[in-house]
């Protein structure tokens, strides 16, 4: 097995813990204290299901530690990676903390992934396990996980919360927490994160206990967070914004409480809000948009939310003037990646900086740059490539040679594919993207990775995806398709051909264009770039 590394420079290494950034801490020793300080108090609150459970710290770390010694009873070594593939449920935490235990690494794979994505990070990662739910929002996940494991010879242990059929069933995961092995280093890779990806596939990113540690005490302190804190867990948990900004995991280090609702709509969740005084939720904007469209409906008591966090996407300064008047709580705008960098909107700056920015990064020691396309600085308000290095930022990702030559500079700067300006305070504004990815609702993916799956229908010539601005979505993706010389495509053939190579569903392009030929002017070969900006430009000058 390729080892799990993040190679962070020996010299920044040790500034970072001389500063106090990194204290050595580790997961499974900071579950332990948590529940040696607090074994009574709630830290999750499960309203996903009809019955709600309540979890204390002192059953999360008992459960996590029971589970971890069922793992290696399963015959999983220290050292395994999983793939967790979970809806928002205590369970999630349950394995993510009994892996941490057991000197295992979760790979945090979306509800929303398919075989095709879940095989690619069991290839990736060299996975031995997979933790998924028997079903969710209609999609039987074991006929996912049978055909992952034909193809994947190397997945030896699916786990099921729920009916397991021939697998093993979450519940009966458990063994004597005796066998667990010792912390690990806490330099050491916790997990791996899934990008949202410029090019081609999604890439993993391993994130050390040391880094991800520190931006959640930053995060828990920029947020105000505390033991009366209770995060309302919308977005789905395994997200780095809904884990880490501050995210359940930042709760749980401030030592409140995570409460899970059944779905994403605005009524279920308000009532939360009301019933278990909710005081901080994150959202995506389409998410936030609608919860304002609804809001007229709902009479509930929000007088417990202090802060609603919006992030993941670009939130437009109309949407965001709406959000404090309507819900009666601070906007924060967060702008962050689970390559590393966050940027926080701080609750006591400005009206005009929380409409505007999407605020400035969590550390005096996350080194900004905003370059032009030669790598020059450009001037104060001048939009231009971000990049960032710093205390929980990556210097590369998982067993990927090119995506690192393509994504880190000499000098140890992540690209991060992000068109920003920066004012005097340090606050950054999104102006938009370098890179092809499509960013809908929150969700990204590659242009060129949804490019490859539909080149391999039979009759296809050329395609080329782009993003569309949309007012619901932020970004709908459309597919410029050019069949062969006497061949007819029609979109519905190609959707279906899209849905049965198993992919996630909102990669499915929102729009199909058949056209005869995709590069209109006859200047040579465009590049993918530039043919993608060209179809973009036109599509866009077409009258509504
Ligand atoms: C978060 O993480 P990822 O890895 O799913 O996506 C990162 C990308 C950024 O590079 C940027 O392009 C976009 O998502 N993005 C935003 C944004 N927040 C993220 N674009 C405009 N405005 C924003 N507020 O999405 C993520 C991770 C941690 C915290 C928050 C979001």
């Amino acid at each position: 097995m390729r080892p799990l590394i993040q190679p962070y420079p020996d010299a920044r290494a040790a500034a970072y813990r001389t500063a106090g950034y990194w204290r050595g801490e580790t997961f499974p020793q900071l579950l332990r204290q948590w529940a040696s300080q607090r074994p009574a108090a709630p830290a999750i609150i499960d309203a996903s299901q009809q019955n709600t459970r309540v979890l204390t710290y002192g059953e999360l770390h008992h459960r996590a530690a029971h589970f971890g010694a069922g793992l290696i009873a399963q015959g999983l070594k220290p050292g395994a990676r999983v793939v967790v593939q979970l809806p928002n449920c205590a369970e999630f935490f349950v394995a993510v903390f009994g892996l941490f235990a057991a000197g295992m690494h979760p790979v945090f794979a979306l509800p929303a992934h398919r075989q095709t994505e879940i095989a690619h990070f069991v290839d990736r990662a060299e996975a031995e396990g997979l933790i998924i739910a028997d079903s969710h929002d209609g999609f039987d996940y074991r006929p996912m996980a049978r055909d992952v494991i034909a193809q994947c010879p190397r997945l030896q242990q699916v786990i099921v919360h729920g009916a397991a059929e021939e697998f093993s069933a979450f519940s009966a995961v458990s063994a004597d927490p005796a066998t667990l092995p010792r912390d690990p280093s806490p330099a050491s890779v916790a997990f791996l994160l899934i990008s949202g990806g410029s090019t081609g596939l999604p890439k993993l990113i391993p994130r050390t206990h040391d880094d991800y540690i520190y931006s959640l005490r930053e995060s828990a302190r920029i947020c105000g967070l505390d033991r009366t804190s209770r995060y309302l867990a919308v977005l789905p948990v395994a997200h780095n914004f809904t884990l880490s900004s501050p995210g359940s995991l930042g709760v749980f280090l401030a030592g409140g409480c995570v409460v899970l609702p059944p779905s994403s709509d605005a009524k279920a969740c308000l009532s939360l809000v009301e019933r278990y005084r909710v005081s901080i939720t994150a959202l995506v904007p389409p998410l936030a948009q609608l919860w304002l469209n609804g809001l007229p409906d709902i009479r509930f008591d929000l007088s417990s939310l202090r802060v609603m966090q919006i992030g993941g996407a670009k939130l437009q300064p109309e949407i965001a003037r709406q959000i404090e008047p309507a819900f009666g709580c601070r906007l924060q705008q967060v702008f962050g990646m689970a390559e590393g960098l966050v940027n926080y909107t701080r609750l006591d700056d400005p009206q005009q900086v929380r409409i505007n920015t999407q605020g400035r990064p969590i550390s005096e020691a996350d080194d900004i740059r905003v370059v032009d396309e030669a790598g020059n600085p450009v001037a104060l308000g001048q939009p231009g490539q971000l990049q960032v290095r710093g205390p929980y930022t990556i210097c590369a990702y998982h067993n990927d040679p090119s995506a690192n030559a393509r994504s880190f500079t000499e000098d140890g700067f992540y690209c991060t594919g992000d068109i920003v300006s920066r004012d005097e305070q340090g606050n950054l504004t999104v102006r938009g993207r370098s890179g092809d990815h499509i960013n809908r609702a929150g969700e990204k993916f590659s242009a060129e990775e949804v490019e490859d799956h539909i080149l391999a229908l039979p009759g296809v010539m050329d395609v080329a995806i782009v993003a569309i601005p949309d007012t619901t979505l932020g970004e709908r993706s459309c597919a410029f398709v050019q069949p062969r010389d006497g061949v007819t495509l029609r979109p519905a053939h190609i959707r279906r051909f899209l849905r049965e190579r198993q992919i996630a569903g909102f990669k499915i392009p929102d729009e199909i264009e058949i056209v005869t030929t995709l590069q209109k002017t006859a200047v040579g070969k465009l590049s993918r770039k530039d043919l993608r900006q060209q179809l973009r430009e036109a599509r866009l000058s077409e009258p509504a």
